[in-house]
């Protein structure tokens, strides 16, 4: 077992527990734009259209369980204190429902956040198109999820876990988000071990030393165990 391990996780680790990946086929963005839902632009002109999306995910997210991908890298992390780091992109909590501890750099659905004053609180199961916030009553609840063109969470530290890592692995993501799809490169600049877990090829295979292919429920608790 390599020393320090930092794994990232994409869509793809969740779709065998039912929740839709973006760019697969009859994936999220084939049935809705980036620009109509997920931009503070997109927020701004049409809060309602936004919120609905998210409810539609929020509820989505909440009726699935963790599959055998999730509950491997709970067990990696618990029996490796400290030396198994997960960041995810995802936005759902299966990480956390596996018992696993989590960076999500793209934030969170059952997180609110207020666009007035950054007040966070947890999310309503539905939120309305002006969602009034607990601590300053504006509203202007939003999801406290990551949008294109902002800045992902916990950036500096996955910098700094990355540089000191023996071995970065992704899983179930296509390399087209930055600058998620950036870190292999980071890690191969600092020597890091890489190794990429997914279904299919990725925009960023190449980067990658290692390649197991398959669902993520089968090669995820292999590589593992
Ligand atoms: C930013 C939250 C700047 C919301 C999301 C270069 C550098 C920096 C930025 C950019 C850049 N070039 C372009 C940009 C802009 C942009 C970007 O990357 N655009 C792309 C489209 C080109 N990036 C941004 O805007 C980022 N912000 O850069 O800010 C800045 C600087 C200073 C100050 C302020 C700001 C923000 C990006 C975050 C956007 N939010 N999500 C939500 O979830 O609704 S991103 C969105 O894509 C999802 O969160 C998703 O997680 C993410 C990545 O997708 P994947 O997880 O990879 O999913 P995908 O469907 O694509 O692929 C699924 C994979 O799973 C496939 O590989 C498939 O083979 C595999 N798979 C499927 N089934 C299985 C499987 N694998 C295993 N088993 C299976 N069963």
């Amino acid at each position: 077992m390599a020393d320090t391990i930092v794994i990232l996780t994409g869509a793809g680790i969740s779709a065998e527990s039912g929740l839709g990946t973006f760019r697969d086929t009859d994936g999220l963005w084939s049935k809705v734009r980036i620009e109509d839902v997920a931009t503070p632009e997109a927020f701004a002109r049409d809060p309602a259209r936004v919120q609905e999306f998210y409810n539609m995910r929020r509820t989505q997210a909440a009726g699935a369980a963790p599959n055998p991908a999730h509950h491997a890298l709970a067990r990696l992390q618990r029996d490796h204190p400290g030396r198994v780091v997960i960041v995810t992109q995802n936005v759902d909590g299966l990480h956390e429902a596996a018992g696993a501890t989590v960076l999500h750099m793209h934030g969170a659905l059952d997180r609110a956040l207020c666009a007035a004053c950054g007040h966070r609180w947890p999310a309503p199961a539905e939120m309305r198109p002006e969602e009034p916030c607990p601590a300053c009553d504006a509203p202007a609840g939003r999801p406290d999820v990551v949008w294109f063109g902002e800045m992902p969470h916990h950036m500096e530290e996955i910098a700094e876990l990355l540089a000191a890592a023996d071995l970065f692995v992704a899983i179930g993501t296509s390399g087209q988000v930055y600058p998620a799809a950036g870190f292999v490169q980071e890690a191969r600049l600092a020597g890091v071990e890489t190794l990429e877990l997914n279904l299919a090829e990725s925009d960023v295979s190449a980067a990658f030393d290692r390649h197991e292919i398959g669902p993520a429920s089968e090669i995820v608790p292999d590589w593992v165990d």
